[in-house]
């Protein structure tokens, strides 16, 4: 195996002097950079399917909501959750190994963690639809040849189906099986549990569904033909931004990122006053609703919109089932999950609330402690997880009432509906919109569930963002020393005043977060954050 790994690896020699990081998104820059990262990824892979006994990992290469011109990839375990924690270092040894030591570095890494080099290892892929994808899958390709890897290439998809995939794929033939190994089994269980959601109910009005000029177009197309849309009941969508021929496109003024950080639609979108819209990022691992109300302007329904809309529900849904005492139901958030949402989860709804670090591994590790965890960031990403115990308590409680018996149904049809592995653009909006339509609400409902505190977001260079260190979820700095007194006291001036400052896990900069009672003062609050850590 030795002499064919070098030999693959000479065909993708590393950028020299560049150093790659396996960070909260996998590895992730201009696409040129990236062909000997990839082909080690695949190396990677090879390594961890041995360690865990042959089991198929996902590899996904996509750049999510970033520029056409980048594009990354990522590890998927098992289960289809985030690659573990101790792995990513891992990764990134082997990715900044000079190209004359990865053979020596790939023989260490399988010496350290006990791997069997006769284990079978199984690899499955996908990836997104920027133009650079099928030359970084010809790398991955050699990686997985070098290293005698079976494998399945899934061609396009987007990252969250990858996801299902890969939890498929590998609970097969289990009592605990995820769903049927295909693309389309993915479209038959969301088209089926969205039909048992619905119980004949029709959305208010229709969606207009921005699909960032990504791989979540193509797919939504396809999803649409399982489930019930215009006449015959279910929902009325209208498709935007669905090129995925022209590269230059992809999240070019579109998508949950623009849209999300503009606080603005997209400029191609039609939608009238109050009707509802949504943006997919260019994965469709995010997206975001928002509506245009003709008094108040542009409204956004952003991911803690979503996971109060989806705890307040599945909430409701459990205390109708009789099962209220018997599971525990929480919200996982960001520390950028406006206040006055974390406020309605815990005083509205009743319901405990976490604060992780960013980064979705952090977020959806909390969310498994509940046996009903709902989390999103802000962002858009996010979904719900359900323990063992609450599937069990779902499909073996009886009813004592045609209530009961309705709500259960309800909960066991949301079970096959949410992608229980990541946050998934498809099967969120199949989500809220069931709960739309279960309540009647139009987006403004919606929106005056609670009123969102005025908030900033600022991005502050600095000359070395690693001196930054947080603790407390990000909330607290620990370093520069007494930097974190002089943030307390420059809050404690403002009105429900709220900031905390960390350094940006993807790009080189601090980002400064700052909500307050009114717009100027979250401003006027955010802006001498930014000067106190400059
Ligand atoms: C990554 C994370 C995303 C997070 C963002 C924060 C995953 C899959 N993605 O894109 O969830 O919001 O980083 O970026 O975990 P920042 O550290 O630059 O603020
Ligand atoms: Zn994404």
């Amino acid at each position: 195996m030795d002499s064919k790994i070098l030999a693959a690896s000479s065909k993708h020699p590393k950028p020299v002097d560049h150093v790659f990081q396996y960070g909260t998104a996998g590895f992730r820059m201009k696409a040129s950079l990236l062909d000997s990262v990839v082909f080690r990824v695949g190396l990677v892979a090879a390594l961890r399917s041995r360690k865990l006994g042959g089991q198929t990992i996902g590899v996904m290469i996509t750049a999510s909501h970033n520029p056409p011109e980048d594009n990354g990839v990522k590890l998927v375990d098992p289960m289809g959750e985030m690659l573990e924690n101790s792995w990513e270092a891992y990764s990134t040894e082997l990715a900044n190994a000079k190209d004359e030591d990865v053979v020596k570095v790939y023989r260490s890494l399988e010496q350290k963690l006990k791997i069997n080099p006769d284990t079978a290892s199984r690899v499955i892929y996908a990836r997104d639809t920027r133009p650079s994808g099928p030359k970084l899958v010809q790398a991955l390709l050699d990686a997985l040849h070098a290293t005698g890897t079976e494998y399945t290439d899934y061609k396009l998809l987007t990252t969250p189906q990858l996801h299902y995939l890969t939890r498929c794929t590998n609970t097969e033939g289990t009592p605990q099986s995820y769903g049927e190994v295909s693309e389309k089994g993915y479209y038959e269980k969301l088209g089926k549990a969205f039909k048992r959601a619905m119980k004949g109910k029709k959305t208010v009005g229709s969606v207009t569904v921005d699909c960032a000029n990504g791989v979540g177009g193509p797919k939504l197309a396809e999803l649409l033909k399982y489930i019930p849309t215009g006449s015959d009941g279910g929902l009325d969508i209208k498709i935007i931004n669905d090129d995925v021929l022209k590269a230059e496109v992809l999240n070019h003024e579109c998508g949950a990122d623009y849209v999300k950080t503009k606080q603005r639609a997209p400029p191609s979108s039609k939608a009238g006053n109050n009707e509802r819209c949504c943006s997919f990022d260019g994965d469709a691992d995010r997206i975001i609703y928002y509506f245009n109300d003709p008094e108040h302007g542009f409204r956004l329904l952003d991911g803690d919109r979503i996971a109060t809309l989806a705890a307040s529900f599945i909430g409701d849904l459990a205390r109708e089932a009789g099962l209220a005492s018997e599971l525990k139901v929480g919200v996982v958030q960001t520390a950028y999950a406006n206040g006055a949402s974390t406020k309605y989860v815990e005083k509205t709804l009743g319901l405990p609330v976490v604060c992780t670090p960013t980064g979705v591994k952090w977020l959806h590790h909390a969310a498994t402690k509940f046996d009903v965890g709902v989390y999103f960031e802000a962002n858009g990403h996010g979904t719900v997880v359900f323990s063992q115990q609450a599937l069990k308590a779902f499909s073996t409680k009886e009813p004592e009432s045609p209530a009961q018996a309705s709500a259960l149904e309800t909960l066991r049809a949301l079970t096959d509906l949410i992608n229980q592995t990541v946050g998934d653009a498809l099967s969120d909006m199949l989500l809220v919109e069931t709960i739309l339509a279960h309540k009647s609400w139009t987006p403004k409902e919606w929106d005056l569930t609670y009123t969102d505190l005025p908030n900033r977001l600022v991005r502050v260079e600095v000359a070395d963002r690693n001196i930054f260190k947080t603790t407390n979820a990000e909330r607290t700095l620990v370093e520069p020393q007494g930097t974190q007194a002089r943030l307390d006291q420059l809050v404690s001036k403002f009105k429900d005043g709220r900031s905390f400052a960390r350094a940006s896990g993807t790009e080189d900069a601090v980002r400064v977060y700052a909500e307050a009672a009114t717009r100027s003062e979250a401003d006027d609050l955010a802006s001498k954050i930014a000067a106190l850590v400059k």
